[in-house]
């Protein structure tokens, strides 16, 4: 072999594994070669097993580690030709998907959508939740709904209802009247024409119960209750 021979076989070489290289970034979303940013994986504001007996350890872990970074993976790979679109806070790119470039607009509102509405869950509950809400959000419940409990009752049916995978909300509009809403898959109800504000939220696809509960959404949202940190939603009603 000369001395060109062997530097266009080496080049071909190098060729060929860049190109498997990049075949395997694009196949393994989430793996070391995605991009890692501009959006970023919160931490679990709590361990794992913080939320049990109600939310099981291994439902959590998997839930924030491989369901919402894969999320956050393949946003990242979304965005990656549209640099100018991560600069926006989330909220305001859900609120105006019709001004995200339409290549990507789908998978901004499925991988956009369950990024944040993940990073709000995480957050919607708390080790020792549950109970009441006070103040200004239970006059604001009582007014909607004529109670605490008639709130707990319709928010139940509605995330009992949810056909397949997506959320119940509660959500607070421009005169900062409460109402429940569903959404399908990753939608959020900042993506509806009015962009209510959702305040507390549960996600009812199946990833977040099956492992403890299998088919028995109910007792997955009766359990829920007990952990919603309260706190935290009476500080985005009055946002
Ligand atoms: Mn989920």
């Amino acid at each position: 072999m000369t001395r060109r021979q062997a530097l266009k076989t080496a080049a071909l070489a190098s060729a060929a594994l860049s190109t498997v290289r990049l075949a395997s970034a694009q196949a393994t979303p989430g793996s070391a070669t995605a991009p890692s940013g501009p959006f970023t994986l919160p931490p679990l504001p709590y361990p794992f097993d913080a939320l049990e007996p109600h939310i099981d350890a291994k439902t959590m872990e998997i839930h924030h580690d491989k369901h919402h970074a894969t999320y956050v993976a393949n946003l990242n790979k979304a965005v990656a030709e549209f640099p100018d679109l991560a600069r926006k806070p989330m909220e305001d790119i859900l609120k105006d998907l019709n001004a995200v470039p339409e290549k990507i607009r789908t998978a901004v509102r499925n991988q956009g959508g369950g990024h944040f509405n993940h990073t709000l869950f995480w957050r919607m509950m708390k080790k020792g939740g549950g109970g009441e809400p006070k103040g200004e959000l239970t006059a604001a419940i009582d007014k909607s709904f004529g109670s605490f409990s008639g709130f707990k009752d319709k928010f139940t049916e509605a995330a009992t209802k949810v056909f397949g995978s997506g959320w119940t909300w509660l959500v607070s509009g421009p005169d900062k009247t409460l109402s429940i809403e569903t959404s399908p898959n990753q939608d959020s109800p900042f993506m509806g024409p009015a962009h209510h504000v959702p305040i507390l939220g549960i996600d009812v696809w199946e990833h977040a119960y099956y492992l403890k509960y299998q088919n028995r959404r109910p007792e997955y949202i009766a359990a829920w209750f007990n952990v919603i940190n309260w706190d935290f939603v009476s500080g985005r009603y009055r946002m």
